[in-house]
């Protein structure tokens, strides 16, 4: 049965005619394409390979840059692109983020006009894939304590390191890759000599290896990037950017698109639960009929509602260009919560035909498992927006 939406506020009254037609055709995609295959991908822990071509032929990839074949669509617009993904599986969406937000976005940003014509046009198709690896065994939450360093040689750099965690790694053509530079003027060694690199599939000394065993996001490739006095030309570094700040701006971006992936993931297991509990009966009536079963899908409805409202209103701050990362945190930080918590909810109220995957809900649980650390813990995340309210850090 094609899903219908959930919009108790009739919010989509507050959504422009091209928001809706691109929310409805990336609707249309993941029932058609995703759904019913996103149970044996996850079962199997496989990426399927014709969704690079087919996200980039209907213009997921890098949909709100302009030019070198991207969309050019606004953030709402690009935000329900994310969201339908996530309805799908949280690993289709990080796929489609990793690729936009992470990589293409700082292509468009900050690299050279020669850097971003080889690699943009392609990348917005589906043809080549790109990784993103800032996050390394021993530094997580704090990537500015990094120990990957490009020294300087020549007309090259040489890099020597090793990232985990990298979604999309073993499958990329590219890697965009954030390492400390020993130049004069660069911070020598510090967070402020962080630069971007990006470094192409193939390259001596350049490595991956998928980790396997996941409980969550099964249905993605993650893996780890490892560097053996890899050379790249001086050309491949990003020149737009220097320090912490080029990847985290980075950041901002996937982290705005995955505060409406999490609505989409909540939608499909609010949609879920509550399809189950007015067809299944106990006691003689539909479980939908108890009102402890009521009470807790009027939570997810409404806790649903709150999260569009704010995703909503955050992409028109972006319009206006006043969006502030804090205010992203808070969306970010709210709505993964909100949507663990409904994924957890729903898997409940499914009893033990939830703990299969027959059902959504336990593979959206697992799969929001990750999307609740990465792209910046709840932790972090909490206090990101403690030193905007008091003024005072918390970190080093
Ligand atoms: P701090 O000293 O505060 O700042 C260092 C420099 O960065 C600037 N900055 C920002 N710039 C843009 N956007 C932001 N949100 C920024 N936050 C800070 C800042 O102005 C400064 O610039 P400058 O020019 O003065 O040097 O940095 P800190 O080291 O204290 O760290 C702050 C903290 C902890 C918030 C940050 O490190 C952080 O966000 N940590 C979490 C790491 C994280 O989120 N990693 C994600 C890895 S990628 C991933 O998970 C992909 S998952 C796959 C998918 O998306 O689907
Ligand atoms: P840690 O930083 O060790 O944190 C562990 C715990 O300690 C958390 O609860 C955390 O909140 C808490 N903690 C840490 N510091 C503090 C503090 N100061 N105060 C309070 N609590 C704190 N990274 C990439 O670079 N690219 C990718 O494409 C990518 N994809 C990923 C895909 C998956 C499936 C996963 C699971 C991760 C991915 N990551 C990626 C890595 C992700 O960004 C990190 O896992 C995340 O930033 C947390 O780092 P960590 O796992 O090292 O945890």
């Amino acid at each position: 049965m094609p899903f219908a939406g959930v919009d108790f506020l009739q919010l989509d009254e507050l959504l422009t005619e091209e928001e809706r037609l691109v929310r409805d055709t990336f609707r249309r995609f993941v029932d058609d394409e995703i759904l019913p295959v996103i149970g044996r991908h996850f079962r199997e822990g496989t990426f399927d390979a014709s969704w690079p071509r087919k996200l980039g032929s209907l213009g997921a990839l890098g949909a709100s840059l302009t030019g070198y074949g991207c969309a050019g669509l606004g953030p709402v617009a690009y935000g329900l692109i994310m969201q339908e993904l996530e309805r799908g599986d949280s690993g289709v969406r990080s796929f489609a983020s990793v690729q936009g937000a992470l990589v293409m976005y700082p292509i468009h940003s900050f690299g050279s006009e020669e850097q971003k014509q080889r690699w943009l046009p392609k990348m917005a198709a589906g043809e080549a894939i790109g990784c993103f690896g800032l996050t390394e065994p021993d530094f997580g939450s704090n990537p500015g304590g990094m120990r990957t360093t490009a020294r300087r040689v020549g007309d090259t750099y040489v890099l020597n390191g090793e990232k985990r965690w990298i979604t999309n790694g073993g499958l990329s053509d590219v890697a965009v890759v954030w390492a400390k530079t020993d130049e004069d003027g660069a911070g020598q060694g510090g967070a402020k000599s962080v630069r971007g690199f990006l470094v192409e599939r193939g390259t001596p000394g350049f490595s991956t290896r998928d980790i396997h065993g996941k409980f969550s996001l099964r249905a993605s490739v993650t893996s780890e990037l490892i560097f053996e006095d890899c050379v790249v030309p001086a050309s491949a570094m990003l020149p737009g950017v220097q320090g912490l700040r080029g990847p985290l701006s980075c950041l901002n971006q996937a982290r705005f698109g995955i505060s409406f992936g999490a609505i989409g993931a909540a939608m499909a297991c609010y949609d879920e639960a509550l399809r189950y509990t007015k067809d299944r009966k106990q006691f003689s009536r539909p479980l939908a009929g108890h009102q402890l079963v009521q009470a807790k899908l009027v939570d997810m409805l409404e806790e649903i509602s709150k999260a569009q409202l704010l995703s909503l209103h955050l992409g028109r701050l972006k319009v206006a260009g006043t969006l502030r990362p804090a205010q992203i945190s808070m969306a970010k930080r709210n709505n993964v919560r909100m949507a663990l918590h409904i994924a957890r909810n729903a898997r409940d109220l499914l009893g033990a035909n939830g703990i299969t995957d027959e059902y959504q809900a336990g593979r959206h649980m697992c799969n929001l498992e990750s999307v609740f650390t990465y792209e910046g813990t709840d932790h972090i995340h909490t206090l990101v927006i403690g030193e905007d309210i008091t003024g005072i850090p918390a970190f080093d």
